[in-house]
């Protein structure tokens, strides 16, 4: 390639351009490897599988970018303008097959990788002995409802919803099914229990959203959404909507309390009373 001095282009800017991305690619890989924003600990088996996931996926996308990185900030300086005439390229078809493949490889490898966490979440064994929980989103609150003794959620009729007598899913008192209902502002659960959670909406499209579960789920009208999961760490944790769902989306949140299970029948008990 021939090049002439006099046209040659500034060599300050590939060199400063070159390390500023070298600045900013271990900033990122600094702010990743440090964890100084990550997530609160997982308290489900499934959640772990989850976070092996994510970590899988972080570290190949991580590598990926970060020699990618690193090959665009030595680019930059190897092929600074020198006054040189430019090269036109067709590409290289070897190269296309080569990085398409491998990418595809990835891709559908994470894919695979992740099918058996996701499955769980969905399609996973009913457990022996699971709680039942109808969890109903609405702009802006979540109830939960609890069968009672008989095990059974009776009747509710959107006609008879009435948030000011305390009736906020139109529960049907002349089904014999519903009068031991347990209606709560606050999901309770037992710890090491299976937990079936029915996510429904009485409106718009909501989003149940626990951290500590790695557990997000669209609730969508007119859908029965079936979820399990099993807490194995007694404490207090956020529950919030994930979904943009109206002015009020940001107050839309409450708590999941994972209890002892005598702490846990105690607390149903206190509710029912009311
Ligand atoms: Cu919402």
């Amino acid at each position: 390639m021939a090049s002439n001095p006099q046209y040659r282009g500034s060599a300050l800017v590939p060199f400063v351009f070159a390390l500023f991305l070298v600045v900013l690619t271990f900033a990122t890989v600094y702010i990743f490897a440090a964890r100084i924003w990550w997530f609160p600990p997982s308290i489900t088996a499934l959640g772990r599988a989850i976070d092996a996931q994510f970590m899988r996926t972080l570290w190949i996308t991580g590598i990926v970018f970060f020699l990618a990185q690193l090959a665009l900030a030595f680019v930059l300086v190897r092929y600074r303008d020198r006054g040189g005439r430019a090269h036109y390229s067709h590409g290289n078809n070897t190269m296309e097959i080569l990085w398409t493949t491998a990418t595809a490889i990835l891709f559908v490898g994470l894919g695979v990788a992740a099918e058996g966490a996701w499955a769980a979440y969905h399609s996973q064994a009913p457990a022996a002995n699971p709680l039942t929980v109808e969890i109903t989103g609405k702009q802006f609150a979540w109830t939960f409802r609890y069968p009672g003794p008989d095990g059974q959620f009776g009747r509710t009729a959107p006609d008879l919803v009435n948030d000011a007598a305390g009736n906020p899913l139109g529960l049907d008192l002349n089904d014999p099914a519903a009068q031991d209902d347990i209606v709560t502002p606050v999901l309770g659960v037992p710890v090491n229990r299976d937990v079936v959670a029915l996510l429904k909406t009485k409106d718009v499209t909501h989003d149940f959203f626990v951290r500590e579960l790695r557990f997000k789920q669209d609730t969508v009208p007119g859908m029965t959404i079936r979820l399990q999961f099993r807490a194995e760490k007694p404490g207090s944790y956020e529950v919030v909507c994930a979904e943009l769902c109206g002015l009020g989306h940001h107050r839309m949140r409450t708590e999941l309390k994972v209890l002892p299970p005598e702490e846990f029948e105690r607390w149903l008990a206190e509710q029912a009373a009311f």
